[in-house]
């Protein structure tokens, strides 16, 4: 073994000890490390922390619209404000929540997630209303839901302070915020692919406020476009600070660029192999941080099933069909996982499966 390969190492040792690393470590650990040493390291720091256990849960998403004031470039998604039905773009209100909630009877979904498109009329109050409405008929789903992007615009257009606008949501059913927005943070790249809205210590301070709240959060990472191995490892040091201090992160979820119908069509998506190696790499640099999540939706089902061997503990849930985000960018157009067939994916790949509940708490049936 010579000396770079000891000191990656003795990175490895240090990580699964829990220490923090600095930037530069990092980088060598990120591009230099071989792919089983890091693969072998993150399943073990995986398996210190949920043994043999692979999470999901049942839950539907909720998309209200897909018009949206930015425009970020990797967005297959989003239609301009002004758009039509015969531009794709759709506009949902109250209401059809709640008949999307009727046709799932009590006990079948325990999560449902509400993002969308930016709407520029729709603010708080329209926010608060909806929360309302979903926890007087379904009081006992968890309500995940409004990007940090979302509260930024709420906040603004309330003149509100993000802790304000957090507090009022709340107490209107607010249980949780999704991790969705994150992007990347280093200012040159998220202004080349999200020109515009929240900048990334924006982000950092409504998660802030929020875990300060009691309000648990969730972190993403949007990876395999224009950003570098710096800016990835950049991303999880920022993400990994913050844990540090508040403790209120739930879950990492990376997510894959995928190429379908947008600004940054040209680029190609990222090999498999470049992904486990992200998924290695959150693991171990956001060892504080409980749950690294595979959203299978982003992945595919059998990249996703990989990628638990690469540090990722939960695939997300059942979802049912009710998200378009990825369906737009290449994905699955019907995206849905019988929860049958995910215990039995989840047992083939040789795990024990675990319905949870939002906070990763074992679902009693
Ligand atoms: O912020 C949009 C991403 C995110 C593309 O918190 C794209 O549990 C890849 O955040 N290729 C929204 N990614 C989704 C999200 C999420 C999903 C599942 C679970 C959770 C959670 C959060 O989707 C956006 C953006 O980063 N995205 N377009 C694309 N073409
Ligand atoms: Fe709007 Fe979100 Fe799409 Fe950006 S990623 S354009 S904020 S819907």
């Amino acid at each position: 073994m010579d000396s770079r390969e000891k000191g990656l190492e003795k990175t490895l040792e240090r990580l699964l000890r829990g220490e923090t690393p600095g930037f530069d470590e990092a980088m060598r650990l990120a591009t230099e490390a071989d792919a089983g040493s890091l693969e072998a390291a993150a399943d073990e720091l995986r398996r210190s922390l949920h043994g043999d256990v692979v999470y999901y849960n049942r839950n539907l998403h909720f998309e209200p619209t897909n018009v949206c004031v930015y425009a970020c470039r990797f967005c297959a998604f989003r239609r301009p404000v002004g758009a039509g039905e015969g531009d794709g773009a759709w506009t949902k209100g109250t209401d059809d929540l709640l008949r999307e909630l009727e046709r799932r009877p009590v006990g079948s979904i325990t999560e449902l997630h509400v993002t969308g498109g930016v709407h520029p009329d729709r603010g708080l109050e329209w926010a608060e209303e909806l929360l309302r409405a979903v926890r007087a008929a379904r009081p006992e789903i968890h309500v995940k839901a409004f990007t940090a992007v979302e509260i930024d615009y709420f906040a603004r257009r309330a003149g509100l302070s993000v802790e304000e606008t957090l507090l009022r949501l709340k107490e209107a059913g607010l249980d949780s915020l999704p991790g969705g927005g994150a992007e990347i943070f280093a200012p040159e790249v998220r202004k080349r692919i999200a020109g515009g809205k929240a900048p990334a210590q924006r982000w950092l301070e409504v998660h802030e406020a929020a875990h300060r709240l009691s309000i648990p959060t969730n972190a993403t990472m949007l990876y395999g476009h224009v950003e570098g191995w710096e800016h990835r490892v950049d991303h999880l040091l920022r993400i990994r600070e913050l844990q540090s201090r508040t403790g209120g992160f739930r879950a990492f979820v990376p997510l894959r660029y995928r190429n379908g119908n947008n600004g940054l069509s040209a680029l190609p998506e990222i090999p498999p192999e470049e992904e486990r190696r992200v998924f290695a790499l959150s693991r171990l640099l956001l060892g504080n941080v409980p749950h690294l999540k595979v959203y299978w939706v982003m992945s595919g089902v059998d990249r996703a099933l990989r990628l638990l061997r690469c540090g990722g503990d939960d695939l997300d849930g059942t979802i049912d069909d009710s998200t378009r985000i990825y369906s737009m960018a290449g994905g699955d157009e019907h995206p849905r996982f019988g929860e049958k067939e995910m215990r039995a994916a989840i047992e083939a790949a040789g795990f024990v499966p675990v319905e949870r509940d939002s906070l990763y708490r074992p679902v009693a049936r």
